[in-house]
């Protein structure tokens, strides 16, 4: 039974990903950080088939000690200080954690078994103001924010330490990808719950900030399929994951209030504070090594994706309703 690290295991990604290898056959260990209450939401149905560790990306003992300790075959790096807006707010502790945390799990895998196979979690958001249309590969990065910025730099050590250490260690360049685990906080989210509340009668707007970002958005549980295949190759190489459509934030509210039968322009309200100091205007992949290489296709369309969202939303705001935990 191979063994598999996640890092990050509490997030959206994690999650799926858990599921994912537990269907594979994998023992999973998941690495937390210490915190004064759990936070195993997403997570709470798996608790009792994998084991749960605690470490930090900040802390180079925590995770040479849990490689020693629980000796995986594979690692995935999937934590980060994720949100972009936070990247500005915060963006010493966001390098710390996005950045320096990859070079921190790196030197702890050469230092205790160097063939352990490595993931780390790249972004789209490194091609930033992008120079290529659509992007791929080879497309040159232009980050456009700290959380940008930083996934450079995490993306360009697990190179380096392929080529100067000939470890398997990867990059996937992942495209924004989406579900009802989704943070809140995310436009996709925001959207599909916000769209509940004002149909259940809980809100009447929604707040925004830019509607005409482009973004490629596929279904999460999809994407950790193309990480883990990523790691079952015989080369360790990068890879693009995206749909390879684009739609506009403002397409992604006609089609969340259109599912539930309302227009979109009598609820959302465009708010000039939730601008970012430098926007992503426009990405689109270019997924074509994937789909040749690792046989990799998304199942989910985007409206699907939409849909399914805003029906959990939905979901889940009437049994809070019923629960008599809210009154409208
Ligand atoms: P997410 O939901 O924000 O989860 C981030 C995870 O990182 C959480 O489990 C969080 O733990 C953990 N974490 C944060 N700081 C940590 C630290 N110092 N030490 C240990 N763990 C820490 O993110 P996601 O959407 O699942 O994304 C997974 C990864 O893929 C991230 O690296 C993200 O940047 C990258 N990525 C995401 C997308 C996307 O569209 N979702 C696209 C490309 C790349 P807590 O629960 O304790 O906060
Ligand atoms: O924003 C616009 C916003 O926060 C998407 C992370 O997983 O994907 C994610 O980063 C777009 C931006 O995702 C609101 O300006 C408009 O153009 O959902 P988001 P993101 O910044 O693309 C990449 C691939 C990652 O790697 C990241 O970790 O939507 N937008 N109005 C808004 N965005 C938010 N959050 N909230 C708004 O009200």
């Amino acid at each position: 039974m191979p063994t598999a690290l996640i890092t990050g295991i509490t997030g959206q990604d994690g999650s799926y990903l858990t599921e994912f290898l537990l269907q594979q056959g994998y023992r999973v260990v998941g690495m937390v950080r210490r915190a004064s209450t759990h936070n195993y939401e997403r997570i709470q149905h798996l608790l009792d088939k994998i084991t749960i560790v605690q470490g930090d990306l900040h802390d180079q003992g925590s995770l040479l000690s849990l490689l020693e300790e629980y000796k995986p075959d594979e690692v995935y790096n999937l934590a980060a200080q994720s949100f972009v807006p936070t990247s500005w707010s915060q963006p010493a502790l966001t390098g710390e954690v996005t950045a320096l945390g990859v070079t921190r799990m790196l030197e702890a895998i050469r230092y205790v078994n160097p063939k352990i196979r490595f993931y780390q979690a790249s972004s789209s958001e490194m091609f930033g103001k992008a120079l290529e249309v659509p992007q791929r590969e080879t497309t040159p990065f232009y980050p456009r924010s700290p959380y940008g910025v930083a996934k450079v730099y995490g993306h360009w050590i697990t190179v380096n330490y392929r080529e100067s250490f000939g470890l398997f260690a990867v990059s996937g360049i992942l495209f924004n990808h989406e579900s009802p685990r989704r943070g809140l906080e995310f436009v996709t989210r925001k959207v599909s719950d916000g769209v509940a509340r004002i149909k259940l009668g809980l809100a009447n707007e929604l707040r925004l900030g830019n509607l005409e970002a482009r973004r490629d958005w596929g279904f999460a549980g999809d994407y950790v399929r193309a990480m883990w295949l990523m790691l079952q190759q015989e080369r360790p190489e990068d890879f693009v994951v995206g749909t390879g459509e684009t739609h506009s934030v403002r397409e992604l509210c006609e089609l969340a209030f259109g599912h539930v039968g309302l227009d979109y322009r009598d609820y959302v309200v465009q708010d000039e504070r939730l601008y970012r100091p430098a926007e992503v205007d426009l990405l689109i992949a270019d997924p074509s090594k994937a789909r040749a290489r690792l046989g990799w296709e998304p199942t989910v369309s985007f409206p699907e994706l939409v849909r399914m969202m805003v029906d959990a939303d939905l979901e889940r705001w009437k049994a809070k309703i019923a629960s008599g935990q809210l009154v409208r």
